[in-house]
């Protein structure tokens, strides 16, 4: 194996050549942004792929999912998960909503569904769950929580690109789902995003949003941002999903070597595969346990040591930040699960380039560790 360093993943780019066309199309037209011909078409194509019925575009995840809590006018507080990406809260601070912190299920890393209702009070107007590594969450018992107490559910789907659940999209649950396309991230156009939404009119007032509130040249409905993605990154997508069913295969081929390496390491647990699921092997976490030779982060180190740079995604957990920590629902005893899962999660290098060798050199080095 190369002396190389292997970071936790490395984007997807499809061969250079083969994207010399689509800019040649924009330097033909001159359309760089503002809802141009690539925006179009992978609007379209993405809605195709995902199997759903409407797709807004957007710069990146977070500007998604801050103009998602917009486009529902949600207010007051919004029940998430305190192990998640700082994103998922930080776009509720921006909307200046409450963020109320609800321990998660362990096997799944997502909320709990049997701790959220105990969290609604008066002022609760949703609940943000986020499909965690992209494994699905309990959506079917988080729909009918939302239904009873007249909450809307927007899911941070930024893991989830791809995810089938029950043999459909994983996006067509909740009023929205948000997806990130970030270069980390399984489908990338360098920075991107997308709101999911089940119809034409949110999508229509999603739209606005997403371009400073214009409904047409003059008028203004609402004080948006300047949240769209502009035409190389849509033409960027398009060359990727061309390339995307490749790029999946090769992720679950790594994932499922990994369990079988795995499988049988004292101390060293793997989340169950969740239950009928096509996943999208988006991350590949581990936990140490107590009995492991070394702590998670004495791990963590000699990974690194070794040029294998896991991340510790996710900690810290956002209920432990400077801007959330002093909310009531932030406190430890509230979040037992998440603090156990935080202390003891590595995300392994997990990419489509990524070589069996490597992914063995990996898994041999944790096995032995001492
Ligand atoms: N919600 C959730 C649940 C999320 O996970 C995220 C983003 C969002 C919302 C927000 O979506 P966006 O606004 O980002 O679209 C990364 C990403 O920046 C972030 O997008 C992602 N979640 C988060 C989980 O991971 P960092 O700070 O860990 O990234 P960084 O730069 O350390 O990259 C990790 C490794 O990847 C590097 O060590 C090397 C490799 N890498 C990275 C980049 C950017 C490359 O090889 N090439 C690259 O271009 O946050």
């Amino acid at each position: 194996m190369s002396n190389k360093p292997i970071y936790v993943t490395q984007p997807y780019l499809p061969p250079l050549e083969e994207f010399i066309p689509y800019l040649e199309q924009i330097w033909d037209n001159k359309i760089l942004t503002n809802n141009g011909p690539f925006h179009k078409q992978l609007e379209q194509a993405l809605c195709d792929y995902l199997g759903v019925e409407h797709l807004a575009l957007f710069t990146n995840g977070t500007i998604a999912l801050v103009t998602a809590l917009q486009a529902l006018r949600i207010s007051g507080e919004v029940i998430t998960t305190p192990y998640s990406f700082v994103a998922t809260a930080h776009s509720l601070l921006w909307n200046n909503i409450k963020p109320v912190f609800v321990d998660i299920d362990p096997d799944t890393c997502n909320l709990d569904p049997d701790r959220i209702e105990e969290a609604i009070t008066p002022q609760t107007t949703a609940i943000m769950p986020v499909h965690c590594y992209g494994n699905p969450c309990a959506v079917e018992r988080i729909q009918k929580i939302a239904d009873t107490y007249g909450l809307k559910v927007i899911y941070d789907a930024a893991h989830a690109f791809g995810v089938q659940y029950k043999g459909e999209s994983l996006l067509k649950h909740g009023d929205l789902s948000v997806l990130s396309f970030h270069a980390t991230k399984v489908f990338n156009t360098f920075e991107g995003g997308a709101i999911v939404c089940p119809d034409a009119r949110t999508k229509q007032r999603i739209d606005y949003l997403k371009n400073f509130g214009f409904a047409d040249e003059v008028t203004v409905v609402a004080p948006g941002i300047n949240g769209k993605m502009n035409e190389v990154q849509a033409a960027f997508g398009m060359l990727q999903l061309e390339h995307i069913d490749e790029a999946l295969k090769r992720r679950l081929e790594i994932e499922a070597r990994y369990r079988e390496a795995l499988a049988d390491v004292a101390g060293i647990s793997l989340l169950p595969p969740p239950p009928d699921t096509h996943g999208n092997a988006s991350y590949f976490p581990i936990l140490v346990d107590d009995d492991y030779p070394l702590g998670r982060d004495a791990l963590y180190q000699k990974m690194k040591d070794a040029g294998i740079h896991g991340r510790r995604y996710f900690y810290p957990l956002i209920s432990d930040m400077p801007m959330y920590r002093g909310l009531p629902s932030a406190m430890a005893e509230n979040l037992k699960h998440a603090h156990q899962i935080a202390d003891r999660v590595i995300c392994l290098p997990i990419y489509p380039s990524l070589l069996d060798e490597q992914v063995d050199a990996v898994a041999a080095l944790i096995a032995k560790a001492k």
